[in-house]
């Protein structure tokens, strides 16, 4: 039976999240349900209700009229829950195994129903704790190569990627990263947030012309580069897995932006984790960013080879040229977030959790100098395995 709701918006309880649960019919009826808050991220409460006799859950994610890692003094969007949902749903048909199934959405509600992936854990989480994820690199490169080919224009016909950008235009979240990731840590502006220990390092990012030159040229092909249809946050914390399935959350942020930048941010997040870390246990995550980039590079070519319907395609050299140029974004995107996660506003669990003081400083140090080494290098580096050497390069004692 179609169940229709008539809503108007006002932030859940877990009570209400119940009755929400309970009038969309997703349990039998008088299953003793309860629910929990468990949104551990920056903008949206998220509520995970179960059946306590089945143990089948849903989670009921919904977005806040305002950024909850500041208050409400930052209004924000409630039109990203949309955008979530549509991005869900479109990702789900070309990576159906790698994306939560979504069971309802309600715009002014602001709401997102979908499948329980508490079985999974998020993969930060598990990056910190130390564990391995081995097929990580395989179903991210793999959803990066599907999910970016399939809303580009060689997929696309050229009205129906318009009608999808248009879609997807997404002002406000585009916003917070164009202030927090490329803008706000370059310049003296309050949202920066870092020890202060930190502050000649943080000058000396300030003052560095020519590294804001090249960030100035990023930013620009955040702002106007329009290729694919973006995940736009693909950090580590928006990624469930376990050893065998990786799901990726969260596409709140999505738009149409340069096919570099999600793994751009991803290989970042990675290279946060291996910073965290004592030097006998970084390998895994070096092999994680060549295997993303591998499977990404070839999952990618075969469908421009097999699923392309622009004529260009099929002309010698274009395909390695736009490799070139997405690998070389990708490292400077990687840089920007490298440098933004550490002192910018949003911070990341691998670097503040480092409970010596001298090992956090010392780790922040070496974050900050590689992301300046890899916006400053894009072009020079050509492989992925370069990457250790720069890090190497950029230890800080
Ligand atoms: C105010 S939002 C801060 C950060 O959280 C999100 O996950 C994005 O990464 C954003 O930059
Ligand atoms: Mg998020």
């Amino acid at each position: 039976m179609a169940v229709t709701i008539k809503s108007i918006y006002q932030p859940l309880t877990n009570n209400s999240a119940i009755a929400l649960a309970q009038r969309l019919q997703l349990f039998e009826e008088g299953a003793a349900l309860t629910s929990r808050e468990i949104g551990d991220g920056n903008l949206n409460l998220v509520f995970h209700i179960v059946d306590e006799k089945t143990h089948k859950g849903v989670i009921i994610k919904q977005a806040l009229p305002y950024a909850k890692v500041v208050g409400e003094s930052w209004p924000l969007t409630l039109k990203r829950a949309t955008i979530e949902s549509n991005s869900l749903l479109i990702n789900g048909n070309y990576v159906q195994e790698l994306v939560p199934k979504v069971y309802y959405s309600d715009e002014a509600l602001a709401v997102t129903v979908m499948e329980d992936l508490s079985h999974l854990q998020i993969s930060r989480a598990g990056l910190i704790e130390g564990k391995s994820f081995p097929l990580l690199p395989e179903h991210i490169g793999t959803y990066l190569a599907r999910t970016l080919f399939y809303t580009s224009d060689f997929a696309l016909e050229p009205k129906k990627r318009k009608e999808l950008t248009q879609k997807f235009t997404n002002p406000d979240l585009c916003k917070i990263t164009e202030d927090l990731v490329f803008t706000d840590p370059f310049f003296d502006i309050n949202t920066n947030n870092y020890e202060e220990e930190l502050q000649k390092d943080v000058e000396l990012i300030w003052e560095d012309q020519v590294l804001k030159l090249e960030v100035a040229k990023l930013k620009y092909k955040f702002l106007t580069q329009a290729e694919a249809l973006l995940h736009g946050d693909l950090h580590t914390g928006s990624i469930f897995a376990s050893a065998t399935q990786t799901k990726v959350i969260d596409p709140e942020f999505a738009f149409y932006g340069p096919i570099g930048f999600d793994i751009g941010q991803f290989i970042a997040n990675l290279l946060l984790n291996a910073i965290s870390r004592e030097e006998s246990t970084q390998q895994p995550l070096f092999d994680y960013i060549d295997r993303t980039w591998v499977v990404f590079r070839s999952t990618f070519t075969e469908l421009w080879e097999n699923d392309s319907l622009e004529v260009y395609t099929q002309v010698e050299g274009f395909l390695e040229h736009l490799l070139n140029q997405t690998f070389e974004d990708m490292i400077g995107f990687a840089g920007c977030e490298l440098i933004r996660r550490t002192i910018g506003l949003a911070h990341v669990a691998d670097l503040d959790g480092i409970s010596s003081d001298h090992k956090r400083l010392q780790a922040k140090r070496h974050a900050l100098t590689l992301g300046k080494q890899l916006i400053n290098n894009r072009s020079i580096i050509k492989e992925t395995q370069q990457l250790k050497q720069y890090f190497n390069k950029t230890l800080a004692y």
